[in-house]
């Protein structure tokens, strides 16, 4: 970002209302974990919010009022109709429609609050920080308002160092997941719309001037030049920054501008370094220390360009042998709530031979991103711009930057995320076409290292299917979603008569393409829903698309099944989507196979490949 439009967003964000902005790496500093049980009231006529006029008590002259004041009858006249302490609980992490059935298709608020004793600690500064909350959530810590934040996927913190008090300390959650159109996503997606506090929550302690944010990357298309920057919570040029990678004998000192910023390159030790691959996932301890902090970070350094149809990792042609994943553990049903679910979730990719995993519709947990650097799993990162958004709506486009914008600055670091997608399957349109364009320049001027996806749609002219979206010009690769032998094309013996026609010179990477089947289910190939049918859509799918000029990757949808309200069917569905690879018992179907054959296949194809090699 650049430094002057930096600072007006950490102006507009130290603004009430708004969450500020988050620092890097939060977790790995020193933490006080507020996982666990959290008492809850479900609250569908939001009276913990407004009082009977629905006025904000928050809004109000006092302020007083809410749920949020989390209050004790002071005299037994009292009248008080509320009472976290006799409240059931929900475990934090963990969305509330998975856990309690009353909630399961449950929208709207939910109340949480957790108390827990603190000692602060003189001269150090402390962040309340939530990895994720769907959707909108107001904050609360011992009756005051810290802000809200909206966005079901990205992170937020607060400044709580003048807040907390010495012992008993209560934060109050307003959790509401209501869908809006206006909203991203929108009232309408292909998910389990699972509400309340899903991701971690601590507060984290830092010294009072520390490290805000840094990127440490091979420069683009480099593999001889670091390029990056760290950025000091307090303004003053002059401020002393180290960087060091002992490991690989690097070790250099800059100095920051007014803003506190300062700019790092450094150039690599010749044939000193192992580059991240999929294969040598290398990762080396990162330390940035300035005058009062120190932070430190594991790294991996690679570099990934496209030229024609090719896509470079480190200078190679490479074919992403993909997946795509929910953030859902279907075992539970339920958002992943742990390192164990996510560490399942990319095992099973890592079975099918994957080296690349589309993290759909939106960010997943930053711990997915840390694990694929250690797995070794190439990463699609994309935001929830699904299908049909509010295009002429000024802040719908500011919310979509805004996730954008936070899920770039928190990935930023992992060598695993390759491309950043701006959004799923957008319909034609000129207001869709500039929303979409200026989420490209904004990766684009925010971080040029990786490439822009999108996941398109495709039309068709007779038998001939067409990329014809012209959004296509402004991405790094033509990337598409398509239903052959599903939505469309009849069944799997008849996709043969299509042919793709791409005018793109780029690499195609088919985001997605799968039909369901209810593991267990068995018939013939023609018979839908049976594991046969998706087996031979999977076969067919793969003879068409090899067929397609510069096939550079895939990643089918899906690696599991997952729970949708949208696919009601009581025999074959009963809420999931089935086209996962994987049954909601953790089963692998007869795609699967198929799949894992094509991708041994692809690896040997791509085996020390060099410029231009593969089909
Ligand atoms: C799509 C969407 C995905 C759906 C899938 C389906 O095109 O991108 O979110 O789940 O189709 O199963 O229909």
């Amino acid at each position: 970002m650049k430094r002057a439009s930096y600072i007006i967003v950490l102006l507009l964000l130290s603004m009430p209302g708004f969450a500020q902005t988050f620092i890097q790496n939060i977790s790995s500093r020193s933490v006080l974990s507020l996982n666990g049980r959290w008492n809850y009231i479900i609250d569908p006529y939001e009276n913990g919010y407004y009082d009977y006029r629905r006025e904000a008590f928050d809004q109000s002259k006092s302020g007083k009022g809410g749920y949020y004041d989390d209050k004790k009858q002071d005299d037994k006249s009292e009248l008080i109709e509320y009472d976290f302490d006799h409240s059931p609980t929900l475990n934090v992490p963990g969305d509330w429609s998975s856990q309690v059935e009353k909630l399961e298709l449950y929208e709207g608020t939910v109340w949480y609050r957790n108390k827990f004793t603190f000692e602060p600690k003189a001269g150090k500064r402390y962040f309340l920080y939530f990895g994720a909350v769907n959707y909108e959530s107001h904050v609360y810590l011992n009756g005051k308002k810290l802000g809200m934040h909206k966005g079901g996927f990205t992170p937020f913190q607060f400044d709580v160092t003048s807040e907390l008090k010495k012992g008993e300390n209560s934060v109050v959650v307003k959790a509401d997941n209501t869908r809006k159109k206006e909203e991203v996503p929108t009232i309408n997606t292909d998910w389990w719309n699972y509400g309340g506090i899903t991701r971690d929550v601590f507060i984290a302690e830092t010294p009072e001037s520390f490290i805000s944010d840094y990127k440490i990357q091979l420069a683009k298309g480099s593999l001889t030049q670091i390029d990056g920057f760290v950025q000091l919570s307090a303004p003053g040029a002059g401020q002393t920054v180290k960087v060091s990678i002992p490991e690989a004998g690097i070790e250099k000192t800059v100095k920051t501008d007014a803003s506190g910023r300062a700019q790092l390159n450094v150039s690599l030790p010749a044939g000193k370094i192992i580059f991240w691959s999929p294969e040598t996932p290398k990762l080396y301890t990162v330390s940035v220390q300035a005058a009062t902090d120190k932070i430190t970070d594991r790294i991996g350094f690679r570099s990934v360009i496209t030229r024609g149809k090719d896509i470079l990792l480190n200078g190679k042609s490479v074919f992403l042998r993909g997946i795509s994943i929910h953030d859902e553990n279907p075992l539970i049903p339920g958002r992943a709530r742990s390192e164990g679910d996510l560490k399942m979730l990319l095992s099973w990719a890592k079975e099918l031979n994957c080296n690349f995993v589309r993290l759909a519709h939106y960010p997943h947990n930053e711990k997915m991103l840390k694990l694929a650097d250690e797995m070794g799993l190439l990463v699609w990162a994309e935001v929830p711009v699904y299908w049909t958004i509010e295009w002429d709506n000024p802040d719908t486009y500011r919310n979509a930057e805004s996730q954008l914008n936070t899920l770039i600055t928190r990935d930023k670091n992992r060598a695993s995320v390759i491309i950043w997608s701006v959004g799923n399957e957008t319909p034609l349109s000129d207001s869709r076409y500039k929303f979409m364009s200026s989420l490209i320049s904004h990766v684009r001027a925010t971080d040029n290292t990786r490439l822009v996806g999108a996941a398109l749609e495709v039309h068709r002219v007779g038998t001939e299917v067409v990329v014809d979206d012209s959004l296509g010009e402004k991405l790094d690769v033509t990337s598409f979603n398509e239903y052959g032998a599903w939505y469309w094309g009849g069944t799997p013996k008849e996709l043969s008569k299509y042919h793709f026609n791409i005018k793109y010179d780029k690499p195609v990477i088919i985001t997605e393409f799968g039909g369901d089947a209810l593991a267990g289910f068995h018939g013939d190939e023609d018979t839908r829903w049976t594991e046969e049918y998706q087996e031979a859509l999977y076969k067919a799918q793969l003879r068409m698309l090899s067929t397609v000029d510069g096939l550079r990757g895939m990643t089918p949808w899906i690696l599991a099944d997952f729970k949708s309200p949208r696919r009601p069917h009581p025999v074959y569905q009963n809420f999931f989507n089935r086209k996962g690879l994987y049954s909601d018992t953790g089963v692998k179907k007869k795609a699967f196979y198929v799949l894992k054959k094509f991708y041994d296949e692809k690896e040997n194809q791509y085996k020390g490949s060099h410029v231009n090699t593969g089909k």
